[in-house]
């Protein structure tokens, strides 16, 4: 199955910071989930470079904007790179061919007969770039709202209005978790869609409106279509291949954008929509979203991930945030959960297995399927229970429970190996089968860790001398002839360097 995933493009403004990485791993996490099961599969992330937030942020720090949002983007893509995030592309705004699809992408839409020239007055938030009716103040960067006037070209956004609510409510699996679903058809229903204002002429700094030099076009409407570009364009066999099986992951704060004015614009140019957008919650600081118009929040991935590991990173905030939910970053919780669960629970028992087999059968042992108790039995087959959860959890967006049945089946094994008490077992056949159950029940539990700790399942797939890239057609596939070998504690415990909080 061919699939396409995508990050939002992330602005251009600032350095990354710990609440775009979690939207990140979310769909790394995911798409390394989807490529086990054999997908074909797609993911995209990029940088968001026009509109008059950038334009103002690089005035202020003195620098022309060009070169300014090219060490921004710079900083994002590495640090994708220094966290091991499979990305297939990375789009930029300003890149030509991005901007060929957008003024393709706004004729398609004038060929419909959805734009027109009117006048917009009202209010807006250059943080967000976004136009607001009510309030004084921003909503989501506590600062007064502007007063814009200015001559706009608008989208016929009014006209959508029933198709959105239809649409929603006829696939209910559109927006994920339900209660995003819901505040969007409650925005549908309680009040009227008004046309969007589709370009700024107050700005120079984005893509300019086709025959109309003064205007360039709305931010919102040219980051969208990144996720397009990305592709390689309107007619290319990609978007036909890949775009109908579409995820957008987001957070919270860009819902209406992608769950209302997004498909709105993909129907006027005659497209199909995403298949499912799938919204987070907040990473916050102290109860403050973390964000870059708030300094005290920020939290650097790169710093954490230097500590901690980036797998010890990823797996943190996926176990951690259960879907759209908010999560409060406390720096002594991540030491103490990954203490609790990479270091004691699953690198001790990968640590006492090698050993004790190394021990007894050094050279690998044999055994076959046919002979193995009704014990080893039941425990192969209490792991292949776990599994079919785990997929059930994926299949719902439900990382975090994916992530726990990952290391309570790694719970398991270690409270079997204390109950059975191998160490122990005089007969050699009894000890062999044991092993070579255990053998087969550690292979699986490294494809249920591989889209969550993906290097520490490489080593530990290393000690159990078995393809290093996990297949989910593995699963219950016995070999006879197993061995180990040694390698470094696949988790060495975090020794705290800050203060308790
Ligand atoms: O909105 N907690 O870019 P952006 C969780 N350019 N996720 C967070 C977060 C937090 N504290 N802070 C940011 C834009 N995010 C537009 C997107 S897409 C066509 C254009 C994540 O740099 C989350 O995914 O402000 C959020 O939606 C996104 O970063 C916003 O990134």
């Amino acid at each position: 199955m061919k699939q396409y995933l995508t990050t939002p493009i992330y602005y251009a403004s600032g350095s990354p910071h710990l609440g775009h990485a979690y939207t990140t791993f979310v769909a790394d996490c995911y798409k390394r989930y989807c490529k086990l099961r054999g997908d074909d599969v797609l993911l995209t992330s990029g940088t968001d470079e026009h509109g008059q937030k950038i334009e103002r942020t690089a005035e202020q720090a003195e620098e022309s904007t060009l070169s300014f949002v090219d060490s921004r983007s710079d900083e994002f893509l590495n640090l994708w790179k220094n966290l091991d995030i499979d990305l297939d592309r990375f789009e930029r705004t300003t890149s030509p061919t991005h901007k060929e699809l957008v003024i393709g992408l706004w004729q398609q839409i004038g060929a419909r007969g959805d734009i027109y020239k009117g006048h917009y007055e009202g209010l807006y938030c250059v943080g967000c770039e976004q136009y607001f009716t009510a309030g004084d103040r921003c909503p989501v960067h506590r600062k007064p709202l502007e007063k814009f006037s200015e001559e706009s070209y608008f989208f016929r956004l009014s006209a959508y209005q029933q198709r959105l609510i239809d649409h929603i409510e006829s696939n209910p699996e559109f927006i994920v978790p339900g209660s995003r679903r819901n505040e969007v058809l409650s925005f549908l229903k309680n009040g009227e869609l008004h046309d969007l204002s589709i370009s700024r002429t107050s700005t120079s700094w984005g893509i300019g409106v086709p025959d109309d030099p003064g205007h360039v076009i709305y931010v919102w409407l040219d980051a969208l279509a990144a996720y397009l570009s990305a592709l390689g364009g309107l007619e290319g066999e990609k978007l036909k291949n890949y775009w109908p099986n579409s995820i957008h992951f987001i957070g919270k704060d860009i819902l209406i954008f992608h769950a209302v004015y997004w498909p709105a614009i993909l129907w006027s140019a005659g497209l199909a929509l995403p298949k499912q957008i799938v919204v987070n919650g907040w990473l916050t600081v102290e109860g403050q979203k973390i964000s870059k118009s708030d300094p005290e929040t920020i939290v650097d991935p790169l710093s954490l991930s230097d500590l901690v590991g980036r797998d010890g990173l990823k797996y943190y905030f996926l176990k951690s945030v259960s879907l759209g939910q908010d999560l409060d970053f406390k720096r002594s919780h991540l030491i103490d959960l990954l203490n609790a669960d990479l270091a004691n629970n699953l690198g001790n028992l990968f640590s006492r297995y090698i050993k004790l087999f190394l021990k007894h059968f050094p050279r690998g042992l044999r055994y076959s399927t046919g002979n193995i108790t009704v014990v080893n039995k039941n425990l192969l087959q209490s792991i292949r229970d776990n599994t079919n959860r785990f997929t059930a959890a994926f299949e719902k967006f439900d990382l975090s429970l994916a992530a726990r049945l990952f290391i309570e089946t790694a719970a398991l094994l270690n409270a079997d190996i204390q109950q059975r008490e191998p160490w122990k077992i005089a007969d050699r056949d009894e000890l062999a089968q044991y092993l070579w159950t255990l053998h087969h029940c550690l292979a699986e539990l490294t494809i249920l860790g591989a889209s969550f700790v993906p290097e520490l399942t490489a080593r530990a797939r290393v000690a159990l001398k078995i393809e290093a890239e996990p297949a989910w057609t593995e699963l219950g596939h016995r070999q006879q002839c197993v061995s180990v070998q040694s390698i470094e504690p696949l988790f060495p415990r975090i020794q705290s360097r800050w203060p308790r909080g």
